[in-house]
């Protein structure tokens, strides 16, 4: 039976026969103090009390009380792996970035796939969008890529982000999933019909993360070493495109399980507005909120020195600039270097030609809405053209099973905007409805009939 084991589940085996014959090292407190006895405190007498002076004991349970860091809001489930990025076709009329600078260059990466509205111990297989997220380290600082498996997103604003979300995640005062949560948002906003549509299809359940595409899902903006601009999206593993023929330029390969989960994994933060020279932001107003909000949860969750973590550090280049100190300063603090610019001390200086590209804006300031626009033809599309009969069925099968559970007003608010993106979308989905409310409403009625009769027997 143990011969049938996989790698990750004799890997305290394997540990154990890769340090060979070594005798065990000596176990010590944190600040590395050996220690004499691990399994007992000290105490005066053998029944206590237990003495302030027992610093193997403080140690090790004020370690302990601190273990747990907040898990990521969104896409707390996840799994990393580490490999290299080779450019296989020459793009550098595009872009100067150096990750593109010639065919045959390799970048080292660090990827995450993840699963959205879970907990950090939730499971893979449930249905939900999953994170496809790359980090290139770049002679020039990190380029991350946080992307998505799937091309479009639930809502156009990030303003709404944190309410969606909210509605995803546990009603706060049960704890618990709740359709009339996550109904009542998406019935509410048409422009997540898309989505929504994808995800109760197949693809909405991918055969684990080896067998499900990326997309970096916004619009960028590459720039070329003349400062020319062309707006572009990524897409990773995909092979075919009808209105715009997708150019390849590389491959991403994964050689190497992360040495330890906390320290590579948990801790492994992305952020969109992580861009080398020749990368930059398109006007997309989702992807603007994004380039705020990364950054400000890994510094509540890591702390405001996380790009110092070995897993996020820009180590293909130095960091030399102004910033100092704050908690958990790794390395040496920039030493003697001056902290304040301009300054008159040789202290790193800036260098214009990495001046972002130009880019006009005039419209008139406002706040506008993104739910109006069209939501419907590209669901239609994907609904009629896309879908086989047989992945129809499913789609419906599927969103019925789910919408069921909220309130009757939502689940017509709901079929009303399948219905304009197709009256047989809308129709099929109502007509499980009417069978599923029906036999509930028939379990409802046996309940009532035996609560009486449970009511008789005890009068
Ligand atoms: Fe995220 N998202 N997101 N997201 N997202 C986070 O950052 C956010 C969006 C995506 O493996 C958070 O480190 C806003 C689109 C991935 O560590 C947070 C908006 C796409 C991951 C955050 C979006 C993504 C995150 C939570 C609306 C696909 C996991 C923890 C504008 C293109 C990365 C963290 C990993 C994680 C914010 C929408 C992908 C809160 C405000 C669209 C793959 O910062």
């Amino acid at each position: 039976m143990a011969d049938s084991r996989d790698k990750a589940t004799d890997q305290m085996k394997l540990w154990k026969e890769s340090r060979g014959v070594q005798r065990p090292d000596t176990l010590t407190t944190g600040a590395g103090h050996p220690i004499g006895d691990k399994l007992n405190e000290q105490t005066a007498g053998p029944r206590g009390p237990l003495l302030v002076q027992d610093v193997v004991f403080t140690d090790e349970m004020a370690h302990f009380d601190r273990e747990r860091i907040p898990e990521r809001v969104v896409h707390a489930k996840g799994a990393g792996a580490f490999g290299y990025f080779e450019v296989t076709h020459d793009i550098s009329r595009y872009t100067k970035a150096k990750v593109f600078e010639h065919v045959g260059k390799t970048t080292p990466i660090a990827i995450r796939f993840s699963t959205v509205a879970g907990e950090s111990g939730s499971a893979d297989t449930v249905r939900d969008p999953r994170g496809f997220a790359v980090k290139f380290y770049t002679e020039e600082g990190n380029w991350d890529l946080t992307g998505n498996n799937t091309p479009i997103f639930f809502i156009r604003d990030a303003l709404l982000f944190p309410s969606f979300i909210h509605s995803q995640k546990r009603n706060p005062q049960t704890h618990m999933k709740d359709p009339d949560m996550v109904w009542d948002f998406w019935s509410l906003r048409p422009e997540s019909l898309h989505q929504v549509t994808f995800l109760f299809s197949d693809r909405g359940l991918p055969d684990g993360y080896r067998h499900m595409n990326g997309y970096g899902s916004h619009t960028f903006k590459l720039v070329n070493a003349n400062g020319e601009g062309f707006y572009c999206k990524f897409h990773f593993k995909v092979w075919s495109h009808k209105e715009y023929p997708l150019i390849p330029v590389g491959k991403l390969v994964l050689n190497r399980n992360p040495m330890n989960y906390f320290a590579e994994v948990e801790q492994l933060a992305f952020d969109p507005s992580n861009m080398p020279p020749g990368i930059e932001a398109s006007p997309d107003k989702m992807l603007q909120g994004r380039l705020f909000s990364y950054p400000d949860t890994h510094r509540h969750r890591l702390g405001a020195n996380y790009l110092q973590l070995p897993v996020n550090c820009p180590f293909r280049t130095r960091v030399t600039n102004y910033q100092r100190d704050g908690p958990m300063c790794m390395f040496d603090n920039q030493g003697g270097a001056p902290n304040y610019y301009p300054n008159s001390f040789s202290a790193p200086d800036i260098q214009p030609q990495f001046v972002e590209s130009k880019f006009k804006v005039s419209p008139d300031v406002s706040r506008y809405n993104s739910a109006d626009e069209d939501n419907v033809t590209q669901v239609r599309t994907f609904y009629t053209e896309v879908l086989n009969e047989e992945e129809r069925e499913r789609l419906c099968s599927n969103m019925a099973g789910a919408l069921k559970g909220a309130q009757l007003f939502i689940q017509k608010r709901m079929v009303e905007n399948l219905k304009a993106v197709h009256p047989d979308y809308g129709n099929r989905v109502q007509n499980l409805l009417n069978k599923f409310n029906d036999e509930a409403q028939k379990v409802n009625s046996n309940c009532l009939i035996d609560s009486w009769r449970v009511v008789l027997i005890c009068l």
